[in-house]
């Protein structure tokens, strides 16, 4: 495993909340690489995003080096412990794992994101998990900032245009996709666990184990697959995004 051995590194991700140990699933699927390919490595507990270089987590510090970006993460992880990470995949592998994990990346995840903010009934979980710690005055103040943020990252994003109808047929259209792949194949690309599984097992893990469950959740539901899919990569990597396996 090259100089990995000698290395412990450090990586910052989001206190519970949500009945989720591991809140971000950019930060999940940091920690499952990091486990699967056997890294020593502590878990720091950051609520502030702005922490991080570019204001998101995940990051790493390896060897003084600070890291941010899930993939960037990868690619340092996959040098370190020469190419392990990304072995054995072939370039179709590399071409639909690469398509599926921007799927999940830049359009599941803002659908997510959509459901908790957005939704005037589920915001008060936004509320509670994302700003309790405040003292109440600040708290309110800041959240009613953060969530007119949102609504313009969304709006931007344009998914945020779309009325709430259309928003749960993306998702459902999303979940489909996976799911048509993920009916008959244990993986997401080849037959064998890659790192390609972990991003998408740590966005599915992100809206199914959600506590109490999102629009997007009930939309997951409806696919089965997705869960044992989802419950199957967790227990061989042995890392869970739910609060308890
Ligand atoms: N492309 C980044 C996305 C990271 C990301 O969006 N992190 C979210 C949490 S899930 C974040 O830190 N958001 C805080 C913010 O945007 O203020 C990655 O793969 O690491």
């Amino acid at each position: 495993m090259g100089s990995s051995e000698e290395t412990v590194i450090s990586l910052f991700t989001f206190p519970p909340t949500f009945g989720l140990r591991n809140v971000s699933p950019f930060c999940l699927r940091v920690e499952m690489a990091l486990t699967h390919l056997d890294i020593p490595f502590e878990i720091v507990l950051e609520s502030n995003p702005a922490k991080g270089p570019k204001n998101k987590l995940p990051f790493i510090i390896s060897n003084n080096e600070i890291i941010d970006d899930s993939e960037l993460i990868y690619l340092h992880l996959d040098q370190l412990t020469d190419g392990q990470l990304f072995e054995g995949l072939s370039p179709t592998d590399y071409g639909i794992g690469c398509a599926f994990t921007r799927l999940v990346d830049d359009h599941l995840y803002w659908l997510i994101v959509a459901s908790r903010w957005l939704d005037d009934d589920w915001f008060p979980n936004v509320y509670k998990g994302f700003f309790g710690a405040f003292p109440p005055v600040v708290r309110d103040l800041i959240s009613a900032l953060a969530r007119r943020q949102m609504r313009k990252t969304l709006d931007l994003q344009g998914l945020g245009r779309h009325s709430l109808n259309q928003q749960k047929a993306f998702a459902r259209r999303d979940l489909q996709a996976l799911a048509n792949v993920l009916t008959d194949s244990r993986y997401i690309v080849g037959n064998k666990l890659s790192v390609f599984d972990f991003s998408i097992t740590s966005m599915l893990s992100g809206l199914l184990d959600n506590v109490p469950g999102t629009w997007v959740t009930a939309i997951g539901q409806e696919f089965p697959e997705l869960q044992h899919y989802a419950d199957r990569i967790q227990a061989e990597v042995g890392v869970y995004g739910r609060t308890k396996p």
